[in-house]
């Protein structure tokens, strides 16, 4: 029995389950987005988190395939939320090997031309090491996904090895302050500095930002205080099937 094989079962027959985070706006409470998130539905396993595939998925190449269908659920989520009236832009995890993929911009456009959604609706999240890797080639995926109309963010930002000075000339629209900066806030004043002057550089550079790992009222308000844009964490919801976040935003706020 290998790994590999059970993965590919599991698109063949449905074991995978696409959770969605929401995003908030802090200064009002807004939902504004959500992130997607993968989750295999085991059918012995119990619900195996993405932390116990994707890595696995990555050094077989198998994650194009996933990704792949990541972005087709993506694109039928946000269909079904627009087609009931719902504006819900969507946030999606692209790997290393996506951002190597020369046939991704064409299988993106594909697939958002079958549900008909708009590329500003989604935005695609890259994390520093997977652009730090090849950094021409990350450059010119990127040019062409942004000149396509996708928002484009740079995930866990401060645990890798980029420098703004090479994100600057990037065009990215979004930086989302990695939550283990925003978890230590609460005990250490070094990382309320580090998270309030990320938030002062990247709007010196018109980016958007985004705090990841939200867990208590106390985060939410320091944050905002510090005029941190969006936020998402455990204190606003965990992930969830579409289903349940319609619910669940039916009765926020
Ligand atoms: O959802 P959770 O916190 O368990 O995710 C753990 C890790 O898996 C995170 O780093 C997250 O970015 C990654 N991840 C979750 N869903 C996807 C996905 O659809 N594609 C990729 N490439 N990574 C994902
Ligand atoms: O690497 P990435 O930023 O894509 O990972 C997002 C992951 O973080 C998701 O798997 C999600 O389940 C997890 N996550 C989201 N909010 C919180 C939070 O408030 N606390 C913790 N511990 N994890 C969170
Ligand atoms: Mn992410
Ligand atoms: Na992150």
């Amino acid at each position: 029995l290998s790994l590999l094989s059970d993965l590919r079962r599991a698109i063949d027959d449905q074991e995978l389950r696409l959770y969605l985070q929401p995003k908030v706006e802090l200064k009002s409470g807004r939902v504004i987005s959500a992130e997607a998130l993968v989750r295999w539905q085991h059918p012995s396993g119990g619900l195996v988190p993405p932390a116990q595939f994707i890595p696995f998925a990555e050094q077989t190449g198998f994650i194009r395939e996933l990704t792949q269908w990541v972005i087709a659920e993506a694109a039928r989520a946000w269909r079904a939320a627009a087609d009931a009236g719902i504006n819900l832009p969507l946030s999606i995890n692209l790997s290393t090997r996506d951002l190597m993929d020369q046939e991704l911009p064409g299988k993106i456009a594909a697939l958002i031309a079958e549900f008909e959604v708009a590329p500003g609706a989604l935005c695609l999240e890259i994390t520093e090491t997977a652009i730090m890797l090849d950094q021409q080639r990350a450059r010119s995926t990127l040019q062409q996904l942004s000149s396509m109309g996708f928002k484009l963010s740079i995930d866990d930002f401060g645990t890798g090895h980029s420098s703004l000075a090479y994100l600057k000339d990037l065009p990215v629209d979004e930086l989302k302050i990695d939550m283990s900066f925003v978890k230590a806030m609460a005990s250490s004043r070094a990382d309320r500095r580090i998270v309030r002057s990320t938030i002062e550089l990247a709007h010196n550079l018109d980016l958007s930002v985004v705090a990841e790992g939200i867990e208590t009222a106390e985060a939410w308000q320091l944050l905002a205080k510090y005029g941190c844009d969006e936020g998402q964490g455990f204190f606003v919801s965990r992930p969830m099937p579409h289903a349940q976040f319609v619910a669940w935003l039916a009765g926020w706020q």
